[in-house]
């Protein structure tokens, strides 16, 4: 009967539970109640999977999880961005836009450059997403053997910038005519790091940078 979706606030704290009780089977649930409840799959990934993994990193931080304790809580959250990525229209509105999402070379985290490729797709893009851990020449030979308009790069720790800025001159070099869009935690904390590394384009809001280059 409910019409307008209900506020995160009310499944975030419930999902962060069953993510920290390893519940993968009640963490299911709760997704699939917000979907029924009318809520979108981007607020369900940036207002309930997004502060939930991050708490779950605070407790693994302080050991209060394990690290397998840490994994299982991933594993369940990756399967379900599957899950709802299944469900997303992905009509390509816009099909000769193409983008290349990946991690740079020895980056691990996924999830947020997961979220962030199917907000492309519900966008209307054509999507490459590459996951972890790309090699840099490969990465640009791609790029350019589909023409892509944008790269997307996703950089959780500061140690890769230097990788990040050779890439980054490279892309431009190969393709003169390309956007670089990067993100992640890097960047989320030292924000002049982007412009530093000679990228075009940074925003902490991964929805509105999909706005800013749909609108180019
Ligand atoms: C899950 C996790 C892992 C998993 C990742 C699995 C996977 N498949 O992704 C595994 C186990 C592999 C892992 C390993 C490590 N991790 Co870890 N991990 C986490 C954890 C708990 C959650 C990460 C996550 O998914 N967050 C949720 C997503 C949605 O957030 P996000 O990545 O920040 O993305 C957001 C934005 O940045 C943005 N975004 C991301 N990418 C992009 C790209 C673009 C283009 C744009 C526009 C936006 C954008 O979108 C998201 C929503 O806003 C965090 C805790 C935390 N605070 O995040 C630690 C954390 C990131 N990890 C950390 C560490 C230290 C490590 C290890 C070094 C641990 C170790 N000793 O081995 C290794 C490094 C691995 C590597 N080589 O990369 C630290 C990083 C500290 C730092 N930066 O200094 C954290 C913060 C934990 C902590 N508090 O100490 N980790």
């Amino acid at each position: 009967m409910t019409v307008n979706a209900k506020p995160s606030a009310l499944y975030q704290p419930e999902f962060f539970r069953a993510l920290r009780a390893g519940d993968e089977s009640l963490a299911t649930s709760i997704v699939q109640q917000a979907r029924a409840d009318g809520m979108a799959i981007d607020t369900i990934y940036y207002e309930i999977f997004a502060p939930s993994m991050i708490g779950i990193g605070h407790l693994w931080e302080s050991n209060q999880l394990s690290v397998a304790e840490e994994h299982l809580a991933t594993a369940i959250t990756e399967r379900l961005i599957v899950m709802l990525s299944l469900t997303l229209d992905q009509a390509q509105r816009q099909p000769t836009r193409r983008v290349v999402l990946g991690c740079i070379i020895g980056e691990h985290h996924v999830l947020g450059l997961r979220m962030l490729a199917d907000m492309f797709r519900q966008a209307g893009w054509q999507v490459l997403y590459l996951g972890a851990d790309i090699p840099p020449a490969d990465w640009v030979a791609l790029a350019v053997r589909y023409q892509a308009d944008v790269v997307a790069i996703s950089m959780g720790h500061e140690r890769h910038t230097t990788t990040a800025a050779a890439l980054t001159a490279e892309l431009h070099r190969a393709l003169p005519a390309v956007t670089v869009l990067v993100g992640g935690a890097a960047f989320d904390h030292d924000p002049a790091l982007w412009r530093a590394i000679g990228a075009d384009m940074y925003d902490a809001d991964p929805t509105a940078a999909i706005e800013r280059l749909s609108a180019q």
